[in-house]
């Protein structure tokens, strides 16, 4: 099956001030945004994620600092360094993440859906006995 998670790059809109990036709904963001929110002073060390969604989308871009999302669908791992604001990924499936963030990073997020507690696979065995169904 293919990956959960697609790598996406953005169109940097540059001039001599500067660089910008611009997404819009249904465009370079794959659904019509619900959610934001971001993450940030996050503690040195301390791993964010550790779960999976079961229905959630999300777009991820890390837009100060560097990340490093570790994915597992079950089926393909992947690490992928978010390391430019214009590098982001889209999860579309539910995946196991875990996300390491350097000192100052500033992670944000875009969501398809509102806060769900009941969307979260927040153990391995609830994944994995998920994905089989
Ligand atoms: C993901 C990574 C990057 C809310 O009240 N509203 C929200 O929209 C969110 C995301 C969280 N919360 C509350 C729920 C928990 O009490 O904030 C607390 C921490 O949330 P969570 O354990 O989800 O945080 P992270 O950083 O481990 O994970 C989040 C996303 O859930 C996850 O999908 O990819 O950020």
């Amino acid at each position: 099956m293919s990956k959960a998670w697609k790598r996406l790059e953005y169109n940097i809109i540059g001039d001599q001030r500067g660089s910008l990036v611009a997404l819009e709904t249904c465009k370079e963001i794959p659904f019509d945004i619900k959610r934001v929110y971001y993450i940030y002073e996050n503690q040195k060390g301390l791993t964010r994620g550790m779960h999976a969604h079961k229905k959630l989308q999300q777009v991820l871009i890390c837009l100060s600092g560097h990340c490093t999302v570790h994915l597992d669908d079950g089926e393909n791992k992947e690490s992928i360094e978010l390391d430019f604001p214009h590098k982001a990924i889209y999860i579309n499936r539910p995946a196991w993440r875990e996300i390491d963030m350097s000192p100052g990073a500033v992670l944000v997020c875009l969501a398809n859906e509102s806060y769900s507690e009941e969307d979260y696979l927040r153990t391995r065995e609830e994944f994995e006995n998920y994905i089989k169904i």
